[in-house]
């Protein structure tokens, strides 16, 4: 198949300003009659071209006269003499053979829909590109006992029977809007009804919509959603405009939920929550997820994207504002520690690899598989510098200008960037290379202070990446302090220096004494910074940067540097990092939830990408003898510690309660790490009386590490304790999968015919084969067998559910930093992968790309 290309973008021939859709819904067969009312866009003789797939075309009329369908390609062709047209199809499909999720739909009873980025075309023939923005009208028609509840998009018109135990609903959405944005639900639903004023006095009617045994659960999101739509007036001046909002939750979801107007479908992962059944981690996912779609109203379904490469214009910019909003409720601190880890672990490795891609594609063969790490935290990192580079005043001025300008529009990045320049009159000429360059920035620091002077001398460099050999310099905004090192004090405040050329040298005026180098403060850009230090400095830092989130780095880097030089092969000193983690427990300026970010040590993954040919079981090894290290040398600290968070009030989620279960988590681990028999005894012990899911399933997990009786009896009541709930036992699956250790493979194949286990549902999948292929020590086992299940699992998931499927082919394709024996084996998991007759486009353009 050929890819598309961003440069072949074309304004589309015809525009659609009203559909009208019926909806005879079934989920053996659903008819679906569309009513098209076309306008010719310029001035050209070419007809109009519907996109469809999987749509039985039952009949076709023009302006009310039978046309016999031309299809090419799929399209359905009609060619039309005016310059306007009413074009009528009536098509069937069947939502409950749809096991690829996108269109029209059937999960557990429900019957809904999945349209972006291309599934609307499985539901009816229309142009299916986000620049058609049309005038939605919707009758939906369904059996009132099986589907009592009939929801679509925008405001309820009319409803009635309709005769033989059916009945109808008509809904009418006044705001044009992509067909990517659609939506429809039926079903027997439940609904938590809750109300918001908005700040010009409206009233808003939420509600959120679940199965009846699941409405307990739904109190967390209808907080969250009043507090996003309260946060966006006040912090983008950015009001709801509909008189209601409704978020629905289903159990098969490809994706964690989607934005359409007025009516979100969520994965029922992100929506139903109770600190029973769900981590604080957990907890804090459903908000997020809840103020990213809700925040979409505006970036993205007010202003939408011209065209799919632009994806990152609403992925980047939503996750930005979801982040900020996250960081307002919570610690900043330990949100950014959060991002930061996130973008390290999904998308750095991205960058690095063979799947690289700029934030803005130039070409793709199948755009699901660009909802990428790179789209949308790397997208929320490009958004941030700016606002850093402009500053909150000129950026909110940029933010306004955008919205303003671009009101009912579907627009470019280039839109986005121009607004801001406009706005705040700073030039972005050389900014804009963060949308067209792919790979992370290296940029090196060197602090000189020789002959009484001190300067700080930079140079970046930008990794080759796939179809991008040489690369320009970029904007990079670096917050940087220096720090006394006899003081420990900031001897010159936090200022921001922006990196332009390929090296920069910086002078501090007035710095005479010897200064420690805090650098990427808040990590101020997406950048691997390789600072040259001085004896002492990263010590010093990870105990006294004046800046949290420097404070947690220069910790890493202190830890990386120590494990990569056993890895290495060196001897394995734990001195300084003992150290570093003792003050960290010791102190009582910390937070907990600071504590138990700064005492992890940093993931294998994270070890592995730093490596050439790393050997995985090496990597593990000596992480592990780290935290031996730890936990015997800092037992009775790490007790005090352990015992002082049992005073966390499991009913609170408050900032304190949530850290402390944290820091409870990890100091369990450091002290099992040491000591297995106590281990054992505090896990059982922490497992039997958690009245919190994050302190059972911690528990859980050091249980299941450790292994032996104790491990298989937890697990037993852990299974037996919450059968009846699918989301915990999704964590059951992927506690198992996820032990750091060669013998893993042999529970994940047994796991993988357990009656529970079924291809079928994204989230189940997610559970085992996500978690196997994120624990390296278990996935690269030397016998390449975790290899060769990941590939059987691709391909068989592949058959059923494309998208989803895809989604596991990344792992494989890192061989090319693991060591030659188990690289071989990774490619020849892929090769046999590409061997299989009817790969989808999805599977076979990431397959493709891994193998390079
Ligand atoms: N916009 C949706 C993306 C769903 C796409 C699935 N291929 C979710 C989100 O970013 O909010
Ligand atoms: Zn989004």
């Amino acid at each position: 198949p050929a890819p598309t290309l961003r440069e072949d973008y074309r304004a589309p021939d015809w525009l659609v300003p009203d559909i009208a859709l019926g909806f005879d819904l079934d989920p053996a067969r659903t008819v679906v009659r569309a009513r098209l009312s076309v306008t010719r866009n310029g001035e050209h003789d070419r007809p109009l071209r519907l996109e469809g797939e999987e749509l039985e075309l039952l009949s076709l009329t023009v302006d009310g006269e039978r046309r016999e369908p031309v299809l090419e390609d799929g399209r359905l062709v009609v060619a039309l003499g005016g310059a306007e047209a009413v074009v009528e199809t009536e098509v069937a499909i069947c939502p409950e053979k749809n096991s690829q999720l996108m269109g029209l739909y059937a999960s557990g009873g429900i019957l809904c829909t999945q349209c972006e980025a291309e599934g609307f075309r499985r539901i009816t023939y229309f142009p299916d590109r986000p620049d058609v923005l049309s005038r939605y009208r919707v009758r939906l028609t369904a059996d009132k006992a099986r589907y009592p509840v009939l929801l679509a998009n925008g405001n309820p018109v009319e409803q009635g029977e309709a005769g033989e135990g059916r009945h109808f609903a008509v809904w009418e959405d006044p705001f044009p809007k992509p067909c990517y944005l659609f939506a429809v639900v039926a079903g027997d639903l439940a609904c938590n009804a809750d109300r918001f004023r908005t700040m010009s006095g409206r009233e808003v009617a939420l509600g959120i919509w679940v199965r009846e045994a699941d409405l307990p659960k739904t109190a967390l999101a209808m907080q969250a959603l009043k507090d996003s739509m309260a946060w966006d007036e006040r912090t983008y001046g950015r009001e709801y405009d509909l008189d209601r909002f409704n978020i629905v939750a289903v159990s098969d979801f490809n994706f964690g939920a989607m934005e359409n107007k007025g009516l979100n479908i969520f994965n029922t992962r992100y929506v139903l929550a109770d600190p029973e059944t769900a981590t604080d981690a957990d907890i804090d996912a459903v908000a997020a997820v809840v103020a990213h779609e809700y925040f979409h109203n505006w970036s993205g379904n007010r202003v939408t994207c011209r065209d799919w490469f632009q994806l990152s214009l609403k992925e980047g910019l939503t996750v930005f504002r979801d982040q900020s909003f996250s960081e307002d409720m919570g610690s900043p601190a330990v949100q950014r520690i959060d991002q930061v880890r996130t973008l390290r672990a999904a998308q750095f490795p991205e960058d690095a690899g063979p799947l690289a891609h700029p934030i803005r594609p130039d070409s793709y063969l199948e755009i699901a598989n660009f909802y990428t790490a790179t789209v949308y935290n790397k997208g929320a990192e490009v958004i941030r510098m700016m606002r850093t580079l402009l500053g909150p005043e000129r950026y909110r001025k940029g933010t306004d200008l955008y919205f303003q300008r671009h009101d009912g529009q579907a627009v470019t990045c280039e839109d986005f960037v121009k607004a801001m320049e406009d706005a705040s009159g700073v030039d972005l000429s050389q900014f804009r290379l963060w949308y067209s360059q792919a790979g992370t920035p290296t940029v090196r620091a060197r602090l000189d202070q020789s002959g009484g002077r001190t300067a700080l001398h930079l140079d970046q460099s930008v990794p080759p990446t796939p179809g991008q050999p040489a690369k320009q310099p970029m904007v990079v905004p670096l917050k940087v302090a220096l720090i006394g090192a006899a003081s420990g004090r900031e001897i010159s405040p936090e200022r921001l220096v922006v990196l332009r050329e390929e090296r920069q040298v910086e002078p501090f005026a007035n710095v005479t004494e010897p200064a420690f180098l805090s650098i990427n403060r808040q990590f101020s850009a997406p950048v691997i910074v390789v600072a040259e230090r001085k004896a002492g400095e990263i010590e010093a830092l990870a105990e006294s940067d004046t800046d949290a989130f420097a404070r947690y780095e220069a910790g890493q880097e202190l830890m990386q540097r120590d494990l990569l030089a056993a890895i290495g092969g060196g001897e394995l000193r734990t001195e300084a990092v003992v150290t570093a983690v003792a003050a960290t427990l010791r102190s009582n300026a910390l937070d907990p939830a600071f504590k138990a970010d700064a005492i992890a040590l940093p993931g294998e993954s994270l070890l592995i990408e730093k490596l050439d040919a790393a050997d995985p079981a090496r990597v593990h090894t000596v992480r592990e003898a780290m935290r031996r290290a730890i936990g015997v040398g800092l037992k009775d600290d790490l007790s005090r510690a352990y015992m002082g968070t049992s005073r966390a009030d499991p009913s609170s989620l408050s900032g304190e309660a949530k850290g402390l279960r944290r820091l409870r988590g990890a100091t369990l681990g450091l002290l099992a790490a040491a000591d297995a028999g106590l281990g054992r005894t505090l896990a059982a012990r922490q497992y039997a009386s958690a009245r919190t899911m994050t302190e059972r399933q911690a528990a859980l997990m050091v249980l299941a590490m450790l292994g032996g009786e104790e491990a298989e009896a937890a697990l037993a009541d852990f299974y037996g304790r919450y059968e009846s709930d699918p989301l915990v036992i999704d964590k059951w699956f992927a506690v198992q999968a996820s032990v750091p250790a060669e013998e893993t493979l042999d529970r994940v194949e047994v796991l993988g015919r357990h009656p529970a286990f079924t291809l079928a549902n994204p989230n189940r999948l997610r559970a085992l084969a996500g978690s196997f292929a994120g624990t390296p020590a278990a996935f690269h086992r030397a016998d390449g067998r975790g290899y060769d299940w990941q590939a059987e699992i691709i391909v068989a998931a592949d058959k059923l559910n494309p998208q989803t499927a895809a989604r596991f082919v990344a792992p494989l394709g890192r061989w090319r930093k693991i060591e030659p024996g188990r690289a071989a084996k990774m490619r020849a998991a892929l090769e046999r992968i590409l061997r299989e007759p009817g790969l989808s486009k999805d599977v076979l353009e990431l397959a493709g790309k891994s193998l390079g």
